[in-house]
């Protein structure tokens, strides 16, 4: 299949498109992907190549019903048996301040995993800084290599990292101590 530029839209409103074959994005090509949901094809798009992909131009991201995205929530939202070429732009409209969208290119796969702010100390997304997030930064300070950019998947500790020098430590406790002392 042949996408000089139009756009691929799988199914309305969630849905899977399977291509047999080779899937050949250009430049001007554009996927859009829309996440209502954690369950692949019944609550967020998905294309599926059964070949090579080549995915240049755009995969826009869109969340459907309401739904917001937790942090450490993945999505495979294009798949196939290898990737040729550069990598596409990937955007997202309508997420919320308190979350990003990492973008792991993947051997077999298009994976977005949903983030915390990196320094936010706000390390469950939930855009308010307490004890909730106290033990996901307990447990980044358990080991360096879990500050990677970008992170591997499920480990990301940036948002604990809240004075930026790469690692997290008892400065940055001692920062986010400060703020519970402020409020
Ligand atoms: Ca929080
Ligand atoms: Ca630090």
């Amino acid at each position: 299949m042949n996408n000089v530029s139009g756009v691929v839209e799988p199914g309305f409103s969630a849905g899977a498109i399977t291509v047999n074959g080779a899937y050949t994005q250009g430049m001007a090509g554009k996927i859009e992907i829309e996440i209502g949901g954690l369950t692949p094809m019944t609550e967020h798009d998905q294309l599926n190549v059964s070949g090579v992909a080549t995915l240049l131009g755009n995969i826009d991201v869109s969340l459907i019903n309401g739904f917001v995205p937790a942090v450490g929530d993945t999505f495979d939202v294009v798949t196939f048996t290898s990737r040729a070429g550069a990598q596409p732009i990937v955007d997202i409209v309508g997420l919320p301040a308190s979350l990003e969208m990492l973008v792991h290119f993947l051997p077999t796969m298009v994976r977005l995993e949903f983030s915390a702010i990196a320094g936010s100390a706000d390390c469950n997304g939930d855009a308010a800084i307490d004890l909730l997030d106290a033990a996901a930064f307990a447990e980044c300070m358990n080991g360096p290599s879990k500050l990677v950019d970008p992170p591997p998947i499920g480990t990301d500790c940036r948002c604990a990292d809240v004075d930026f020098d790469d690692d997290v430590d008892l400065m940055d406790a001692a920062r986010i101590l400060n703020v519970f002392g402020a409020e």
